[in-house]
């Protein structure tokens, strides 16, 4: 399934503006761990309608629309049946559908959002095969509908600093980049109720591999102009076995037997370790660990010709040579180069919150791109490969940590493609 489609014959979504339109009327699908967040914070959103909720369960749509209660939105539910979601899409005054589900819903569902005429905000990953990623970007360029990953960590306040620095050249050359998602999950995926029918539990009990790559992968990609400038070549991974995992399902198994089959099962290593060449000659490394217990990470280091910053294990850092700044010296790179987005909104992002505000900024972005006619921060291309590398690490893993291609979704058009507009000035 390694495409080359000639790029003449393709329309490119990146830098694409769509038409700008005054208000952005949106439906929701999902409304478990993430959904009922995102419902809150597109409430405080100028110039957003929230016109529909859809879950399986019935009481989720009523909690969140409760929620909504005093404000100027007034959603239709829609539930019950595993296809309502398209009842939902197929109305036709809704401009954006925003999708929070379980992974293996997040294609399909954005597929058909963009066959009917919507604009998708997807929860990541936002694909889960090879097949499912060109079906994403074949789809977004014949529709010419947006199809942004909602990858919130790329609006993380150090990321998007960092970010800016990068702008202006303060690393020099980006050399190499790391980030990670790190974050012991073993409990809530072990809960029967946390994630619906245990879907997270089966995905690290049945695959084995960097199953979430994008919290780290995405704020390293834009400052390393992926998709823009330059363009992933080839990755390798690696896994330890798992020491955690099927200890736990062994356990719970003695005593309950909705457990049974997980105890049969091989999971996968509690440490998985990527790393990618750019077509550039530059490298990225990306890690994944959600079963041993250690603090959360992100990594999110970027090592340049003339800077360096990680901002893992915390506080933040940044150097310059053998020195690492001081806190003054910090302070004033902070407010140097921090970003127009943050000083218009990121107070009012960590008042509303959503992981710190990160979430609250992305979803602003996203509705201010929609409203003035902007590019989105993120297209199609970076939602397929940022995705695309959990499934080739699979690929990696499973042969001994052989090399594999990264396929081009650009189709070449990597080389010309405009940045990431950092300005994030809005209009
Ligand atoms: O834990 C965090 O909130 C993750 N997000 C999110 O992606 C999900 O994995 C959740 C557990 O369900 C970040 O770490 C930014």
């Amino acid at each position: 399934l390694m495409k080359t489609v000639s790029s003449g014959e393709r329309f490119n979504m990146s830098g694409f503006a769509a038409p700008k339109m005054d208000k952005v009327r949106i439906g929701f699908i999902g409304l478990g761990n993430r959904g009922p967040g995102a419902v809150k914070r597109m409430s405080y959103i100028e110039g957003v309608e929230i016109k529909a909720l859809c879950d399986l369960r019935q009481e989720a749509t009523e909690k969140t629309k409760q929620m909504l209660k005093g404000t100027k939105h007034n959603p239709d539910l829609y539930y019950g049946k595993a296809y309502s979601w398209k009842e939902l899409v197929d109305r036709d005054d809704i401009d954006l559908v925003y999708i929070v589900t379980p992974w293996e819903w997040h294609t399909p569902m954005a597929v058909y959002a963009m066959e009917a005429g919507k604009h998708v905000a997807v929860e990541v990953p936002a694909a889960q095969t090879m097949e499912e990623c060109w079906q994403l970007v074949e789809t977004s360029e014949k529709t010419r509908k947006h199809c942004m990953m909602l990858e919130n960590c790329c609006y993380d306040f150090f990321e998007l600093l960092t970010l800016n620095m990068a702008r202006q050249g303060y690393f020099g050359e980006i050399i190499h980049g790391e980030g990670a998602y790190i974050h012991n999950l073993v409990d809530l995926n072990f809960s029967k109720t946390y994630y619906e029918s245990m879907w997270r539990l089966k995905e690290n009990a049945y695959r084995d591999g960097n199953l979430y790559p994008t919290h780290g992968l995405g704020p390293i990609c834009q400052i390393m102009n992926i998709n823009r400038g330059d363009q992933m070549d080839y990755l390798t991974s690696l896994s330890s076995n798992d020491f955690t995992m099927h200890q736990r399902a062994a356990e719970l198994a003695q005593t309950d037997s909705t457990y049974s089959e997980f105890a049969q099962n091989k999971f996968r290593g509690n440490m998985n370790t990527t790393m990618i060449k750019t077509k550039k000659g530059r490298s990225m490394m990306i890690q994944h660990d959600v079963s041993s217990p250690r603090p959360y990470s992100r990594i999110h280091l970027v090592s340049g010709t003339e800077g360096f910053a990680r901002k893992w294990p915390g506080p933040e850092k940044v150097a310059k040579g053998h020195s690492w700044l001081n806190e003054k010296e910090f302070n004033a790179l902070e407010k140097e180069y921090t970003p127009e987005i943050v000083k218009k909104v990121g107070d009012l992002a960590k008042k509303v919150g959503g992981h710190g505000g990160m979430d609250f900024i992305m979803d602003w972005r996203l509705i201010d791109c929609l409203r003035n006619g902007l590019a989105l921060d993120q297209d199609v291309y970076d939602a397929a490969l940022w995705s695309v590398v959990g499934l080739l690490s699979e690929k990696s893993v499973a042969n001994r940590a052989m090399s594999i291609d990264v396929p081009d979704f650009t189709g070449g058009r990597w080389k010309t493609n405009a940045p990431v507009d950092i300005s994030l000035q809005g209009a």
